[in-house]
């Protein structure tokens, strides 16, 4: 049968902070037949400790070796090309120059031209006493740092003539799906929208109609999950004329690929740690930003949000606390490798049910509290062993996340089940028994929590 049906392939790339991902999706098995990641090696040299900027140039050559690496027959038969990446960013280019066709031998590719450093995420050139100086946003989301609308007003103030030599602006993923399909004007899912600030998603609009902001600079904003346009060349053997669906953010993608029904929560621990689910369709977020509140909500699709409680504390603290072991086991003198640590701990864990011991893991402390840090407590001269402080630690871990969503509010909007990712959590049984315990839900784990895989999912079920 398999030999009977054509095989077509959805291709998802995600243009994430240090790599590039892209994936080859079997549409009709939903699998991921070819997977390529590169690391992008991208960044410049850090001025004054406060710029994060990115070269675009390397960012699109690590793509371009990662769709070398692609199986050529595969890249001919596919149907779409989706693309999620690092939210928040800004690059500026000029429409029309702004990327250079090749068309060798080797497969038709784009390099870039004409185009700004990307502006990412991680930026802090504008300070508290700048974000405070501007106008305030009509949406639920405040301005950070980072923040492309916020980084467009510090060129405005500061370097005006540098705005002045371009014509569009974007995420480094919409610029892209732009190249690729050749747009003479930017379309950003509302996804990225949001995240660059001043974008009220009950209208769709930017707010920004203020005398002397570069509203055309401004993409267009354009529905999660619509078309951008068509590829205007052959791109790696793609051939032209495949829809190109318009950029969409690397957390929602992430998301989607591992939330199998609109009632999973995912619970996603790696370095940091993530609670989201998606809210009910007529739930509308509050009008005005609260700076004290512990979730936010970021659009999903159909007007829906997912509400997402983000802490800065996860598999860090686990990693703080191995490397802690070992950096005392050498100041005693005893050589031992942090993995034969961190295996021997969970195993003494794991022959601790429980314990009285109590750990705020908050080494990094949380947005929401930045000088709540952590705290051990409650310690008795009978649980202070290896197996109870790795319990209380793994159950602060995860106590800390449920308290910033807490399980009622799971169950009032309909959650059925969590759906647990991220390799900290995957590794980690002890984590994975305080998970397991913490919610009313049964837990279910994917290891495929994945953008570049979620958002070609995203094409292949509503493009
Ligand atoms: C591509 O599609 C053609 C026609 O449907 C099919 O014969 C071929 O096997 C497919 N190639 C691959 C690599 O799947
Ligand atoms: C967005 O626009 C709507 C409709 O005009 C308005 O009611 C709302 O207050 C605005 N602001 C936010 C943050 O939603
Ligand atoms: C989990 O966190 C990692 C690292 O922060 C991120 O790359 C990944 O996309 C996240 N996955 C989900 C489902 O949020
Ligand atoms: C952990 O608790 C369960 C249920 O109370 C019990 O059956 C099991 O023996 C306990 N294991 C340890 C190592 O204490
Ligand atoms: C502290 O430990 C004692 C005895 O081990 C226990 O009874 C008590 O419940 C613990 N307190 C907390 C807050 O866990
Ligand atoms: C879970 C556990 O082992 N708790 C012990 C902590 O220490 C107190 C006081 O010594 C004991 O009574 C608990 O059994």
């Amino acid at each position: 049968v398999a030999a009977l049906r054509s095989q077509l392939y959805i291709l998802g790339i995600d243009m994430g902070t240090t790599s590039v991902k892209v994936v080859l999706l079997d549409s009709h098995l939903r699998k991921v037949t070819d997977a390529c990641s590169l690391p992008t090696t991208a960044d410049t040299s850090n001025r004054d400790g406060k710029v994060m900027e990115q070269d675009p140039g390397k960012i699109i050559d690590t793509l371009n070796q990662c769709m070398t690496s692609l199986p050529r027959d595969k890249l001919r038969n596919v149907t779409r090309v989706g693309v999620s990446g690092q939210m928040h960013g800004v690059m500026f280019w000029k429409t029309k120059t702004a990327c250079c066709w090749d068309q060798g031998d080797d497969g038709h590719m784009f390099r870039t031209k004409d185009v700004s450093q990307l502006i990412t995420w991680q930026d802090g050139r504008c300070s508290s006493d700048f974000l405070s100086s501007l106008p305030k946003p009509d949406s639920h989301l405040s301005v950070a740092t980072g923040f492309g609308c916020a980084t467009i007003f510090w060129y405005l103030q500061n370097r005006l003539e540098f705005l002045a030599e371009f014509t569009s602006a974007g995420t480094i993923h919409d610029y892209v799906v732009t190249m690729l399909c050749g747009l003479d004007r930017c379309l950003m899912s509302t996804q990225n929208a949001a995240s660059w600030g001043y974008f009220n998603t009950s209208t769709n609009q930017w707010n920004l109609d203020i005398a002397g902001f570069p509203m055309e600079l401004l993409p267009e904003p354009v529905a999660p999950g619509s078309r951008a346009g068509f590829t205007c060349s052959k791109w790696h053997g793609i051939p032209v004329g495949t829809p190109v669906g318009a950029a969409l953010g690397d957390f929602q993608c992430a998301v989607y690929s591992c939330m199998v029904d609109r009632t999973d929560a995912v619970l996603n621990i790696s370095t940091s740690a993530q609670l989201s689910f998606a809210m009910p369709a007529e739930f509308r977020p509050p009008h005005v930003p609260d700076p004290s509140s512990l979730v936010s909500y970021f659009p999903y699709f159909d007007g829906v949000f997912l509400v997402v409680a983000a802490s800065l504390n996860g598999g860090n603290a686990v990693a703080t606390f191995v490397d802690m072991l070992t950096a005392w086991m050498k100041e005693l003198g005893v050589e031992i490798s942090s993995s034969s640590i961190y295996s021997q701990m969970i195993e003494a864990g794991l022959n601790q049910n429980s314990s009285d011991l109590k750990v705020r893991p908050t080494i990094l402390g949380e947005r929401h509290d930045t000088s709540c840090l952590g705290l051990v407590s409650n310690i008795s001269a009978s649980n202070v062993s290896l197996g109870h402080l790795t319990r209380a630690l793994c159950q602060g871990i995860v106590e800390n996340i449920v308290a910033m969503l807490p399980p009622q509010l799971l169950l009032e909007s309909g959650v059925k089940r969590i759906v647990g990712s991220g390799s900290a959590l995957i590794r980690n049984e002890v984590l994975r028994q305080e998970a397991e315990r913490a919610f009313p839900f049964p837990v279910q784990y994917s290891e495929d929590a994945d953008s570049a895989v979620g958002v070609a999912m995203i094409l292949s079920d509503r493009m």
